[in-house]
């Protein structure tokens, strides 16, 4: 089963995707994602130049050493422009191998481990009580756990807030990123020291105990800061506390472990099992974000898994809407396979999203099934895709109130 044709397709759908599709010489086509938000030419360069060529011609079925010349081969080792690369030439490869032997990906990983996919959505408001108010929304709409961001008095902007009304919509797409130049953000840690503790007060007073909370920091703390944070945090029981600090120095989380027992989750800008190799064999998170797109395909995301299983480590995939529906559908077969998923995050493409990438997926009741469909079970129209050309755009970047820059 020869690889006869890969094509690189670069759109923009109201964001940037890039999505490798490659075809064999039996006309079975596989795509997987290749985004990397922001720096979207980068990894379509990287396929289009040096990876391209190595696959025409290569036996599709051969994922696991098609894995290996690619990372091995490379000699330069690993990093997200590298890994996401590898991750959507093994996405394909994995769609390519379900759509052959006609079943969904997940019957090829080892079958269901579970019915369906806890996922968690986004709930977030300019101040407290409008982020109570939308966390009560996703709970009517049948969500079990919720992240919420609320606005923090004194800063114009905050992460996880996106602008004007949006709040009052259950799962409407969050943007962050920004076409044309990057907007700037305000951050004080003082501040948002004193309001996150509340929020979650009010919250848990308001839904009780039952909706499963999340909470993302968004790199922005201290080792100390964030020990001091998790504590606070303790009598409302989150399910996580996501990104407490940069996970550049994996040590610092046993700092952050030895004063709190509110749990960690850590991940989504991992590109490999090197970057939490640590974190998982010294139990100093309890759940890792990395996802399919951005830790070298569903091959080496269950490695890491399977590591993390060993440690009590669970699983809980970034979801993003910088992650195409190509990624959402990888990370469900994954989610729906592995033994010690916790939860995957679930945020809902805008409609041309969707129209171009058709996909079997399905939520409802606050989970979601990658569906039966052979393969991944997602398209791309490509002659839609192409109504919809590539806009350069960057993520924010963000300041402390004396003008010093911070972790975004
Ligand atoms: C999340 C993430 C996102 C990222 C974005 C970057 O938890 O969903 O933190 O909001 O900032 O995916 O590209
Ligand atoms: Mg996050």
């Amino acid at each position: 089963m020869k690889i006869v044709d890969a094509k690189v397709i670069v759109c923009s759908p109201g964001r940037n995707f890039v999505t490798l599709k490659l075809t064999t010489e039996d006309g079975v086509h596989g795509l997987g994602d290749a985004t990397l938000n922001g720096r979207e030419l980068a990894v379509a360069a990287y396929l289009q130049e040096h990876l391209v060529p190595l696959l025409i011609g290569r036996d599709a079925r051969r994922i696991e050493d098609t894995w290996h010349y690619l990372y091995k081969g490379a000699y330069w080792r690993g990093g997200p422009v590298t890994m996401t690369a590898i991750a959507a030439v093994d996405t394909a490869l994995w769609d390519i191998q379900g759509k052959a032997l006609g079943v969904p990906v997940y019957q090829l990983l080892g079958g269901r481990a579970r019915d369906s996919v806890m996922v968690y959505g986004h709930a977030h408001g300019d101040d407290v009580e409008e982020t109570v108010a939308s966390v009560a929304r996703f709970v009517a709409a049948g969500y079990k756990a919720v992240r919420a961001q609320s606005g923090i008095p004194g800063l114009a902007a905050t992460y996880g807030v996106a602008v004007a009304h949006s709040a009052t919509t259950v799962g409407k797409s969050y943007e962050p990123a920004v076409r044309g130049l990057p907007v700037e953000s305000l951050w004080s840690t003082e501040k948002y020291l004193e309001t996150v503790p509340r929020l979650f007060a009010r919250v848990r007073q308001e839904l009780g105990a039952d909706v499963h909370l999340l909470h993302d920091v968004h790199h922005r703390l201290t080792p100390n800061e964030a020990a001091r944070l998790g504590k606070e945090l303790e009598p409302y029981h989150l399910f996580w506390m996501e990104d407490p600090v940069p996970a550049e120095s994996q040590e610092s989380f046993r700092l952050i472990r030895r004063h709190t027992t509110t749990p960690i989750a850590v991940g989504e800008v991992f590109s490999s099992i090197y970057d939490c190799q640590q974190l998982i064999q010294e139990q100093l998170i309890d759940y890792v974000r990395a996802t399919v797109v951005h830790a070298g395909g569903l091959t080496h995301l269950r490695r890491i898994a399977h590591l993390a299983e060993l440690h009590h480590v669970r699983t809980g995939c970034h979801g993003a809407t910088d992650l195409s529906p190509v990624c959402m559908a990888a990370a469900l077969h994954f989610d729906l396979s592995v033994h010690n998923f916790g939860i995957q995050e679930y945020l809902p493409h805008n409609d041309d999203t969707d129209r171009v990438f058709p996909h079997a997926y399905t939520f409802a009741d606050g989970a979601m099934h990658p569906g039966e469909a052979p393969g991944l079970g997602v398209d791309i129209d490509e002659a839609l895709a192409a109504t919809f050309p590539y806009q350069r755009a960057y993520l924010p970047v963000n300041r402390k109130l004396d003008g010093t820059l911070h972790s975004w």
